[in-house]
């Protein structure tokens, strides 16, 4: 109870905040995109886990404020770093089922992306398999979406249950090797078999790969020998205030 009336109230007691963690190119290592990833700093309880406030947000119906605050923030921010020479950069925002399902989700995208003035292309929208459980209502909406023009990307690939037809639709761009496979590829072979597969699924179906959760060199250079395009983890970069970014950006360019 006390954590649901905290989130309430969060936006405006400007308690919530957007980390970037970088994504990059593996093979050119040039930096691709970001993902935003939020964090809810409690003036009590200290930072508390979108693992653990998301559900919580889901079920009473904040997340779709809450929602709307990443993806307005997001897309500002990628905007300034647009304007200030970082043109082609992109940027990663996770959405819940329940925000998806809500309706006018994709005009409310579009309207955020008119205002911010983001090309749509240059927007990823992270889905959680679970979503394609219902597969009939989340096609109208990637429908939607991809008349937008944003990138439609399933995160934690490998872990839930998404029909392959899904990808077979065409609405799908890119797919997220879980982090659990890449952390596993590397100490057994056949969750290296599978991030093989899963990597030339992808360049069979003209899909996009990005590995989650490189923690280490051998792991990043592993999944390069593949002929994995992009990838993410803490070896890479650790998620960075706004401000981080800026120098990482420039560090990096
Ligand atoms: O960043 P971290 O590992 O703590 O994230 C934990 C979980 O919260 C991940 O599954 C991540 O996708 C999710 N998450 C992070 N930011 C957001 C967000 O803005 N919206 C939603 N729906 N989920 C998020
Ligand atoms: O579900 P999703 O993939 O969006 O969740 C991403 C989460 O993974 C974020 O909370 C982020 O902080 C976390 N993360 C990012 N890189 C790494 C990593 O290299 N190792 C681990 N253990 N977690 C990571
Ligand atoms: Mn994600
Ligand atoms: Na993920």
């Amino acid at each position: 109870m006390k954590l649901e009336n905290g989130l309430r109230t969060s936006i405006e007691n400007e308690q919530l905040q957007i980390v970037y963690q970088p994504i990059i190119n593996l093979q050119t290592t040039r930096v691709a995109g970001l993902e935003a990833l939020l964090r809810w700093e409690h003036h009590e309880l200290g930072n508390i886990s979108p693992a653990e406030f998301i559900p919580i947000a889901e079920k009473n119906g904040m997340i779709i404020t809450i929602g709307k605050w990443v993806l307005e923030t997001a897309c500002r921010q990628l905007g300034e770093w647009q304007s200030d020479g970082f043109s082609e950069l992109c940027m990663a925002v996770n959405v819940s089922t329940r925000q998806i399902y809500e309706k006018g989700f994709s005009e409310s995208v579009k309207v955020i992306l008119e205002e911010t003035g983001v090309n749509p292309s240059k927007l990823t929208l992270e889905i959680t398999e679970s979503l394609m459980q219902d597969h009939n209502f989340s096609t109208h909406v990637f429908k939607e979406l991809k008349e937008i023009g944003v990138q439609l990307s399933i995160d934690d690939f490998g872990t839930g249950y998404s029909s392959l037809s899904v990808l077979s639709s065409s609405q799908i761009d890119r797919l997220k090797i879980d982090q659990s496979f890449t952390q596993g590829m590397l100490g057994d072979g056949k969750t290296q078999s599978i991030v093989k597969t899963i990597i030339d699924m992808g360049a069979n179906l003209d899909l996009e790969l990005i590995a989650e959760g490189i923690e280490t060199q051998e792991q990043e250079e592993t999944l390069r020998q593949f002929g994995c395009q992009y990838g993410q983890g803490y070896y890479i970069s650790r998620p960075l205030s706004a401000e981080k970014v800026d120098m990482y950006l420039f560090a990096k360019s």
